[in-house]
């Protein structure tokens, strides 16, 4: 199966916050019962911290699912103080964990001479942000926490990757390490690297999910053309107390760039996921995803299938 485009995408674009030209692909998270995103915004002015071209982060919320209302104001800018001073720090690509009642949000930091790193921050109202601290080496873009210890540890999908900016060649696999205390961060083990035409050149996490059936991640995948890079999106199974252990594995792409939106916007050629949110009463599962780096789009679809079909089309070489 593939996913269900929403037939009113592009659900958020730059008309919907004024000033805007761009909006990035959402964290996203469920508060307070209710469905709620962080965007990016790109504003045409520097009204935040007087940078051109800058970047925002905004919370959205919804009663429905698909109509959202956008704060205007940000619920962060970017912060280049101590301990980030040598990096600037980037509101975008936020990979959002709950655990209990707090919110953990990995988001990266950059710089061309440092690379780019991965800072965690958290929240419990989605109000007031709190910065922990920069939790990953460079180059790593971005470190997903699982929602729950596994064998005492907190343990993340990590995405560590190479650039050859000669020949534009680029590989990102994905790892996993774990850690006592979300700070420091050991036991590295690779997991999974690009294995499919969709995925040929870098692969990278979002937050896994928790399933009866084992700890489902979708992914992004890229794949390179004359014209650029080409990012879809597909899925992964993990083994429930053994997340080393890939057990599904969707052979092709569950959703890729196919419509207007998906083309026609400052990257085309982009559907590109930073999380998922499953409701297994409902057996669904929803992508709230970016759109050619422009746009917000929805993609809906049985979780339960999903599932399946990672098990069905698990690689014969990866078992
Ligand atoms: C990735 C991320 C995404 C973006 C994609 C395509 O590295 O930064 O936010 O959608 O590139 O530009």
């Amino acid at each position: 199966m593939r996913l269900q485009k929403y037939s009113g995408n592009p659900i958020i674009k730059p008309e919907d916050f004024p000033g805007s030209y761009a909006i990035f692909n959402p964290g996203q998270a469920v508060y307070d019962g209710k469905i709620l995103l962080l965007v990016p915004i790109c504003h045409k002015s520097g009204k935040y911290c007087g940078q051109e071209n800058e970047i925002t982060a905004h919370v959205a919320t919804t009663e429905d699912g698909v109509n959202f209302n956008i704060k205007p104001e940000p619920f962060f800018v970017r912060d280049n103080t101590v301990p980030y001073s040598k990096v600037s720090m980037q509101c975008i690509d936020f990979r959002i964990t709950q655990i209990e009642d707090t919110y953990y949000i990995i988001h990266p930091g950059c710089s061309d001479q440092w690379g780019t790193i991965g800072i965690l921050s958290k929240t419990k109202d989605f109000k007031s942000l709190e910065h922990i601290d920069i939790i990953s080496l460079p180059d790593n873009r971005m470190p997903c926490l699982f929602p729950e210890k596994i064998n005492g540890k907190f343990v993340r999908l990590d995405r560590p990757y190479r650039v050859c900016p000669n020949d534009y060649h680029e590989m990102g696999n994905i790892w996993l390490s774990s850690s006592p205390d979300m700070i420091h961060w050991g036991g590295h083990r690779p997991l999974l690297q690009p294995f499919s035409y969709w995925a040929t050149t870098k692969i990278g996490p979002t937050p896994p999910i928790k399933t009866e059936a084992g700890w489902l991640v979708i992914i992004h995948g890229v794949s390179r053309s004359a014209t650029g890079h080409r990012y879809s999106i597909g899925a992964m199974l993990l083994d429930i107390d053994d997340p080393l252990k890939i057990i599904g594995l969707t052979c092709g792409d569950i959703l890729s760039p196919e419509e207007p939106y998906e083309f026609n916007g400052i990257v085309p050629n982009v559907c590109f996921p930073a999380g998922s949110l499953a409701f297994p009463e409902k057996d669904e599962i929803r992508i709230y995803y970016g759109c050619s780096d422009t746009f917000i789009g929805l993609a809906t679809g049985s979780l339960s299938e999903l599932i399946q079909q990672c098990i069905n089309e698990m690689p014969k070489k990866l078992k």
